[in-house]
């Protein structure tokens, strides 16, 4: 059986990758370019849930498709929850992961009160009824970035219960634990026992080619 298609409005190759990794074979995640969108959607919210809002949004307006998307940041508590909504931009326009780490690592210097949390949300538009789910990881700030696997932040975050970054355990680890992982769990669970469908049943869905 053809599995469903689930549009995810994101530009983040990182993101799709883990999203797919995670839902292993039960939908096929299809990301914004997939559907022609190349554009770089405005986040302009002070939450997270704006601008998860935002994204699904702007691809219902301009593409007509319903969607899920996503907003992550990362919050350290001795710099007042910073980056926090400006975690991609934190050390500039250009997004650049080592630079925005560095920063986080300069600002906290050699505090020893390193705690910090990746908060995500994510927000559904499906049948014309909306969703968001709210997931957050706690953990800590490292001394220096450790290890080479997963994305952004990823090297300088040792998530509660483990000696090892987010970059240093398998991906299966922070898939499991983590922030999109729980977020993911919870909309796949609202699709499969809570989502009353509409007429479209999951048909607004569908890539446009479909
Ligand atoms: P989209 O808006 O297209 O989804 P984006 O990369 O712009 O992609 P965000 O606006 O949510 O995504 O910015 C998230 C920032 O947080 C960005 O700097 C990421 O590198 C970082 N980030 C997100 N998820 C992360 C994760 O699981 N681990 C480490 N860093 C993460």
């Amino acid at each position: 059986m053809a599995l469903k298609k689930l549009v995810f409005a994101t530009s983040n190759p990182h993101k799709l990758a883990e999203v797919r990794a995670i839902l292993d074979q039960q939908y096929e995640i299809v990301g914004l370019k997939d559907i022609g969108c190349e554009e770089d959607i405005p986040e302009t919210s002070d939450t997270f849930e704006g601008n998860a809002w935002l994204k699904v949004r702007y691809v219902k307006q301009h593409y007509g498709l319903d969607c899920f998307g996503e907003d992550t940041g990362l919050e350290v508590d001795a710099l007042g929850g910073e980056p926090g909504v400006y975690t991609a931009r934190y050390a500039g326009p250009a997004r650049n992961a080592q630079a925005n780490m560095g920063l986080v690592l300069q600002k906290l210097g050699e505090r020893p009160d390193r705690g910090a949390r990746f908060r995500t949300a994510f927000a559904l538009l499906l049948d014309g009824q909306e969703k968001t789910f709210s997931t957050a990881i706690e953990g800590e700030i490292t001394r220096v970035p450790r290890g080479t696997g997963g994305f952004g932040y990823d090297p300088i975050f040792q998530p509660q219960g483990h000696a090892e970054t987010f970059a240093e355990l398998p991906p299966s680890v922070k898939h499991d634990i983590g922030h999109r992982g729980q977020a993911v769990k919870l909309l796949v669970h609202y699709l499969q026992n809570d989502h009353k469908p509409g007429q479209t049943n999951h048909k607004t869905l569908l890539a446009p080619d479909q």
